[in-house]
């Protein structure tokens, strides 16, 4: 390697930063929180993409983990939880941050790379889909999984899971993880690597003496390998059957309808952990898909960002972090009445609706 173009790696903001060759490595580096990202590395991120931009070395960057088990496990909800403690409006500052993010990301003039090997989760998932170019291998596993603590799949979920249809429904409400193969027949990554190759990989890109997009993409194309068979496509019909009216109700119904003898234990189990989701969250997730569906990608994250601002004083995201991470006896007690809240949401969705008119005309 060129010891002129070896920098030494530093770190700081959970981040572990440092230029081999023509490529700029950004390491998410919150090992023990399974790189939940925090505010400081959201902006970090952020700042070493504006100094890389003004940097003629730098052709490419690579955003990936120094967690052998997760590429990222979300936002910092714990942040979240604390901060609305101290003061009730502190939190969109976070929300602000990370939307930024991936807006500088998606219109970045250099080529950003991303390796997934592990957890790719909420936000993770997200800052992946951000990306120009994913590889992800064997072992990463993706979701959404926001109802579980009483709030909706974000980051773009809007837009990137709502043209799956009642895929994107089923993993919006369910927050099922699914596999590289899965996520590679969804069209939701580029390209699959074996995990031990993920090394190699980058030292074959930072060796690279031009870092052009053409270029990384036939250099990743020599370390492609076949995944293996998608899970998820073979449940396709199942998806299909359940997933696709306009109700939560008529979604439980028909789950609890299946009689279908092989589908029968799959459909009581997937009711059964949909109806220990409270309701605000999952009528909410299922609105914004069925919105997010004929909406641009800006329109949709306009909504997730006008939704998030009046979200946690709704409560249930609340009271599910208490009961996940601060308290941990996994016992939320969600609301039941939400009348004042749902006024309010409604607001917000009839502008996100007339944006859809708008949008179809
Ligand atoms: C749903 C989520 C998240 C989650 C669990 C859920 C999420 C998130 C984390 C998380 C995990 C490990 C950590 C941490 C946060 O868990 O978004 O700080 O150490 O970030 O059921 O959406």
């Amino acid at each position: 390697m060129n010891a002129q173009t070896q920098h030494e790696a530093k770190s700081e903001h959970d981040l572990s930063i440092q230029i081999q060759g023509q490529l700029g490595m950004i390491a998410l580096d919150r090992v023990k929180h399974l790189n939940a990202l925090s505010l400081e590395m959201v902006q970090g991120i952020y700042q070493q993409l504006e100094t890389w931009l003004e940097q003629d070395q730098v052709q490419a960057v690579l955003i990936h983990s120094n967690s052998p088990k997760a590429f990222c496990a979300g936002g910092d909800i714990r942040y979240l939880y604390d901060s609305f403690q101290t003061d009730k409006n502190d939190y969109r500052d976070y929300f602000a941050a990370e939307y930024a993010l991936l807006e500088y990301i998606r219109q970045y003039k250099k080529p950003i790379i991303v390796m997934l090997d592990g957890f790719v989760l909420g936000g993770g998932f997200g800052l992946a889909q951000a990306c120009h170019i994913q590889v992800s291998s064997e072992k990463s596993r993706f979701a959404m999984p926001e109802t579980i603590i009483g709030f909706f799949p974000d980051v773009g979920a809007t837009h990137f899971l709502s043209r799956l249809d009642e895929v994107g429904v089923y993993m919006a409400l369910t927050g099922e993880q699914i596999s590289s193969s899965d996520a590679l027949y969804l069209d939701l990554l580029d390209y699959h690597v074996q995990s031990e190759q993920f090394t190699t990989l980058q030292t074959a890109l930072s060796s690279a003496q031009t870092l052009n997009e053409r270029r990384i993409r036939e250099i990743i194309g020599g370390f492609i390998t076949d995944p293996a068979p998608s899970q998820l496509q073979a449940m396709a019909e199942r998806l299909n059957k359940h997933f696709g009216f306009a109700t939560l109700d008529e979604i439980e119904k028909s789950l609890a309808d299946e009689k279908y003898p092989n589908d029968i234990e799959w459909a009581q189990k997937t009711l059964h952990a949909i109806q220990q989701r409270p309701k605000m969250a999952m009528q909410t997730s299922l609105k914004l898909q069925q919105i997010g569906q004929s909406l641009s990608l800006e329109k949709c994250m306009k909504l997730e960002r006008d939704v998030q601002d009046i979200w946690l004083e709704q409560g249930d995201f609340i009271e599910g972090v208490r009961a996940l991470l601060i308290d941990k006896d996994k016992n939320p007690q969600w609301k039941t009445d939400n009348t004042a809240f749902e006024k309010k949401l409604a607001t917000v969705f009839t502008a996100g609706q007339k944006q859809q008119v708008e949008h179809i005309e």
